[in-house]
C-alpha cells in the first residue's frame, strides 16, 4: 500500500475513533447528561424538550411557560438565573469545577467532602448556608434576592429553642388545614361538592415517613418501615422493586402540584396514586391571596383535581391551604438567624408535620442523611445533585435542622438508619 493511502486510512481511523467517543458521550448510553443541572433546571430540560419554539425561547429568557388547564400559561418551579448563571451553575463555564468529575469519580471529589462535614453537622443539630458549596450558596443568595412568591417576614428570630419549644411552637403556629369551601373563589366554584365529606384527621398509633432520598438504598430498612400503622410517601417514589429498603406499604402520598399537572408523571392512569389518602400541594403567594393562587398557581393542579374528584369521589383527596405552608416557612425562618431561601418547604417537612398532626410517633428515615448520604437524589432514579439533599429551592438544610433538634432518636439511630423520631402532637403537653 502507498505511504499517501497509509496516511489517509490513519487520518480515517482517528476520525471515526472521535465520532464514537462524541456520540458516546451524548447518547443516551451517558445517563448523567442531567445530572450536570440543578433539579430545578433538570425539570426545566424535561419540559423543554416537549415545548414548542416559543416555549424554549422564554426559557431562555427565565420565562417558563407550560401547557396548562383552561386558565393561562403559568409559572414554574425553577431558579431564577439569567443565562449565564445558567450556564455558570452546569459548571460548564470556563474556569468553573468540572461538577461531571464529581459525579463520575466520586472517591476523589473532595466536593463530597466537603457535604460529610455538613451531615455531622445535621446530626448535632447545627448548620449554616455558609458550609454549603459555592454553587449552592450562590443559589440560594438568587432565590433571596428573587423572592418570587414575595415573602415578607416580620416575625421574631430566636435561635436556640429547646425541643419542648420547638414542639410547642409547631403544634400552636401550623395547625394542619386543608382547602374547604369557605372561603373565595373555592365557595362560588362549589368546592363544597367536591372536597372530601371526611376532613382529614385520622388518628394512626405509630407512622413512618420515607424520604425518596438515595441514601436510603441498601438500608434494608423495608421491614421496620412496614411494621408502622400509616406509611407517608412523596410524589412519585415507587415501592415496587426497593421493597427491601424502602418497605411496600402506602397510606398517604403527598404530591406537589408538579405531579398533577405533568403529564410525565401520569397521575391519571399510575398505580402509584390509586386506593391510598392523597394530598396535594401548591405554593401560593405568601400573603396567601386564593383568588390570585387560583389563577396563576405555580403548576395547575385544580383542573386535575377537580377530574380526580369527579372520577373517584370515594377517594380521600386533600388540597393543603396554602396558610399552612406559608406558616411551616415562618417556623422555620422564625428560628434562624439567617434569611433562609423564601420558597416554600419541601414537602418532607410538610409531610413531617402532617403526620405529627396524625400520629402518635412518627419515625422519619433518610430526611436527615444518615452515614450512607451520597449525591444520589432519589433512590429510584440516577440523578445526582446535592441540592436534592440539602436545598437550592426548597430551604431545606433549614428545614431539617429543625426536624432534628426535635428528634429523640439515638445518635446510632440517626446515623445508621437515618432515623429521626418523633412525638405526634398529641403527646405534647404545651403550656395554654
Ligand atoms: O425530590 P422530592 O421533593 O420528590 O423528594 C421528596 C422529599 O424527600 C426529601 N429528600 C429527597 C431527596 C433527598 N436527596 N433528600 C431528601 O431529604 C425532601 O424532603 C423532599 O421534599 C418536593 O419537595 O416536592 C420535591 O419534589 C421534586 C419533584 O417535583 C418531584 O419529585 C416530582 O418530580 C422537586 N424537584 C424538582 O422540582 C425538579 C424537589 O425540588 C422537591
Amino acid at each position: 500500500m502507498k505511504q499517501s493511502d497509509q496516511l489517509l486510512l490513519l487520518a480515517l481511523l482517528v476520525w471515526m475513533l472521535l465520532f464514537l467517543a462524541v456520540f458516546t458521550y451524548f447518547s443516551d448510553s451517558h445517563p448523567n447528561r442531567l445530572s450536570f443541572l440543578t433539579e430545578s433546571q433538570r425539570s426545566d430540560s424535561i419540559q423543554h424538550n416537549s415545548r414548542n419554539s416559543m416555549a424554549s425561547r422564554n426559557i431562555r429568557l427565565g420565562l417558563h411557560a407550560d401547557r396548562r388547564g383552561p386558565f393561562q400559561s403559568r409559572r414554574v418551579f425553577r431558579l431564577p438565573l439569567s443565562g449565564d448563571k445558567l450556564l455558570h451553575f452546569r459548571n460548564f463555564g470556563k474556569g468553573q469545577p468540572d461538577f461531571r468529575k464529581h459525579i463520575m469519580n466520586p472517591r476523589k471529589s473532595d466536593y463530597r467532602d466537603e457535604y460529610r462535614s455538613v451531615v455531622r453537622g445535621l446530626w448535632k443539630g447545627q448548620g449554616s448556608f455558609k458550609m454549603l458549596s459555592q454553587r449552592l450558596q450562590r443559589a440560594m443568595k438568587d432565590y433571596v434576592h428573587n423572592n418570587k412568591h414575595k415573602v415578607l417576614y416580620k416575625g421574631q428570630r430566636k435561635a436556640g429553642r429547646n425541643r419542648q419549644d420547638l414542639l410547642c411552637q409547631i403544634k400552636q403556629q401550623a395547625q394542619l388545614r386543608t382547602l374547604d369551601s369557605s372561603e373565595q373563589p373555592f365557595a362560588r366554584l362549589g368546592f363544597q361538592r367536591l372536597i372530601p365529606a371526611q376532613p382529614l384527621q385520622q388518628a394512626y398509633r405509630t407512622c413512618a415517613v420515607v424520604t425518596s432520598a438515595g441514601a436510603i438504598i441498601n438500608s434494608l430498612l423495608g421491614q421496620e418501615i412496614d411494621s408502622h400503622d400509616a406509611v407517608l410517601r412523596f410524589n412519585g417514589a415507587p415501592s415496587e422493586g426497593y421493597e427491601r429498603d424502602v418497605g411496600s406499604k402506602t397510606t398517604i402520598r403527598i404530591i406537589n402540584s408538579q405531579i398533577l399537572a405533568n403529564p410525565h408523571h401520569k397521575f391519571n392512569s399510575s398505580s402509584l396514586y390509586k386506593n391510598i389518602t392523597l394530598v396535594a400541594w401548591d405554593p401560593a403567594p405568601y400573603n396567601v391571596d386564593l383568588e390570585k393562587w387560583y389563577q396563576h398557581p405555580d403548576f395547575d393542579l385544580f383542573t386535575p383535581y377537580i377530574a380526580h374528584r369527579k372520577k373517584f369521589p370515594e377517594q380521600p383527596f386533600y388540597i393543603l391551604h396554602p396558610s399552612f405552608i406559608w406558616r411551616l416557612w415562618d417556623i422555620v425562618q422564625s428560628n434562624m438567624q439567617e434569611n433562609i431561601q423564601p420558597n416554600p418547604p419541601s414537602s418532607g417537612f410538610i409531610g413531617i408535620v402532617l403526620m405529627m398532626s396524625l400520629c402518635e410517633q412518627v419515625h422519619v428515615y433518610e430526611y436527615i442523611p444518615s452515614m450512607r448520604q451520597t449525591d444520589l437524589c432519589h433512590y429510584h432514579e440516577k440523578y445526582y445533585d446535592a441540592a436534592c439533599t440539602f436545598g437550592a429551592y426548597h430551604p431545606l438544610l433549614y428545614e431539617k435542622l429543625i426536624v432534628q433538634r426535635m428528634s429523640t432518636a439515638s445518635e446510632d439511630d440517626l446515623k445508621k438508619k437515618g432515623k429521626v423520631t418523633l412525638p405526634g402532637f398529641s403527646n405534647v403537653i404545651c403550656p395554654s
